[in-house]
């Protein structure tokens, strides 16, 4: 008998040890009005259930509009250094719970621990440096050209946010989202993925300690389909920034400018590394083993292209497959294990259904290919990790996004047509080059049209100091993160001022002489 048992604050402990987590609106901890629940489940092991989580329905995420917009006046008027305080205080937190937080995330989205560890450092990092943010979010000022007069610009806030997340960066990209959402003087509705709902709850519940007042911040969650658009569309809904696939985005993006609503989009990428023939090789595969298989390839900026001169070409394709071998496949709670399992089934599946693709146009296997079921691997979701050479560029699989541990490599004659290569795709996320010419490096800093480029480091690595986003169908709207053209532009909008102390009426481009 499934016996409920009231633990404080948010999680029902059920008789059956799995533990139910509810929706967090306007303060408390709700469960849905549609009376439905879904289940997480460890994709490691399928028999390990990480917990039951609110189905919701439009009428809760409805309510969560309804409590951030009545939250917003009060938020937006408190003092953006006090907003920032409460951001301070979440960042502690979180690093208090860190090891926590990396732990349940391994274990309900599979990547290792050392990168869960990562994931929440980078969230910590966010929350801090939002925090600061409070202290500037500085404008301009600049000289009238009439006397007694002053004109600035400032930033003010934009309302209620819907913040749409994904499942493979479960603390991190909510953190780049809420925290600059929030020190900016917006409320808002967060609707994580529904494959890492225990990452979201975790989150909010550790935001809350920090004294964030009622509504400012509202958790629902569920699946896209049922909530993700209405959110997005709802009247209440000022902004949105979504984070996932590109068929996604561009739908939101659609249905958003028919209703003039501010939305931005990071999605999908095919990120190149090219390596030249002066390379360090050595670096270059660790590199690339690290930006291909890392996170089993399941990040936006994840290396699935190799572009090799063809000087090296043979070597770089012997020496990276000789180390993809040694990769140990496994549970990311095992800390000798290199890369754990892929999401879910359907996930797998569409990889070893890009595997077959790829085999189909003659593109040579040369490691890998095939899900792991054997053994405890076989509860999971594992696929070996995948190397194909002699990919043509025109090929799917040097096209598409697959997300997922497959890596293609192509052979280059020269920098103009690996850079030509690496640019000959849809999208523009992240780029890396591997040379020891400085001239090679300042091309390819020119030249590759990405957002990100990386030299003698993989695609992967970004920091939150500095903004993150893409060119083409990687990105719409602006872009993630800190610095110059970062999420401040997201989630602020300028507002310009003129004041006239001159005590008479002055008129600009007229009042000459
Ligand atoms: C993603 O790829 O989905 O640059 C986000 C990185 C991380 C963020 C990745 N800091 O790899």
């Amino acid at each position: 008998m499934s016996r409920a048992v009231e633990v404080p604050g948010r999680e029902v402990a059920s008789g059956t040890e799995v533990p139910e987590f509810r929706n967090f609106i306007d303060g408390e901890w709700r469960s849905s009005e549609s009376g439905r629940t879904f289940r997480s489940v460890n994709p490691a092991d399928t028999g390990d259930v990480v917990g039951t989580f609110q189905q919701s329905s439009a009428a809760d995420a409805a309510a969560a509009i309804r409590a951030a917009e009545t939250a917003h006046p009060a938020w937006r008027a408190t003092p953006a250094p006090k907003r920032g305080e409460i951001l301070y205080a979440f960042g502690a937190l979180l690093a208090e719970h860190k090891e926590r937080l990396a732990r349940a995330m391994t274990r309900e989205m599979g990547k290792v621990i050392a990168e869960a560890r990562g994931d929440v450092q980078e969230a910590i990092d966010m929350a801090y440096y939002m925090a600061g943010e409070g202290r500037r979010l500085s404008g301009e000022t600049v000289p009238s050209e009439l006397f007694a007069k002053d004109c600035k610009s400032v930033r003010v806030p934009i309302g209620t946010f819907a913040l749409i997340t994904p499942w493979n960066f479960p603390t991190a990209i909510p953190a780049w989202k809420i925290f600059p959402c929030l020190i900016s003087g917006n409320t808002a509705v967060f609707k994580p993925s529904s494959y890492t709902p225990i990452a979201a709850a975790r989150l909010v519940e550790i935001i809350t300690e920090a004294g964030l007042p009622p509504g400012v911040l509202n958790l629902v969650q569920g699946t896209g389909e049922e909530i993700g658009e209405y959110l997005a569309t709802h009247p209440g809904i000022d902004g949105v920034s979504f984070t996932g696939s590109s068929a996604v985005g561009e739908r939101l993006a659609r249905l958003c400018s028919g209703i003039e609503k501010e939305i931005s989009c990071e999605m999908g990428g095919k990120n190149p590394i090219i390596v030249m023939d002066d390379a360090r090789l050595d670096l270059a595969i660790e590199g690339a083993l690290w930006g291909g298989f890392g996170t089993s390839g399941q990040r936006c900026t994840a290396a699935s292209r190799i572009i090799v001169h063809e000087k090296v070409y043979d070597r770089f394709v012997e020496m990276f497959t000789a180390m993809a071998k040694r990769l140990k496949i496994g549970s990311g709670l095992d800390p000798s294990v290199h890369m754990g399992p892929v999401i879910n089934r359907a996930q797998m599946e569409k990889v070893l259904g890009y595997i077959e693709i790829g085999k189909k146009e003659g593109a040579n296997l040369v490691h890998g290919g095939r899900a792991l079921n054997y053994g405890l691997l076989a509860k999971g979701f594992f696929i070996e990790p995948t190397i194909f050479a002699d990919v043509r560029p025109e090929m799917r699989i040097a096209q598409e996004e697959i997300f997922g541990p497959v890596v293609a490599i192509l052979k280059a004659k020269d920098l103009k047509h690996a850079i030509e290569m690496a640019n000959g795709v849809k999208y523009g996320l992240s780029s890396s080059i591997y040379t020891q010419d400085v001239n090679n490096t300042a091309i390819a800093e020119r030249d590759l049209d990405a957002g990100i480029v990386y030299i003698n480091a993989p695609t992967i690595g970004a920091e939150i100091q500095l903004p993150f986003g893409g060119t083409k169908r990687s990105g719409l709207g602006r872009k993630e993160a800190g610095g110059r053209g970062g999420s401040l532009d997201m989630f602020t909008k300028w507002k310009v001022i003129y004041r006239d102390f001159s005590g008479r009426l002055q008129k600009a481009q007229i009042d000459k002489e």
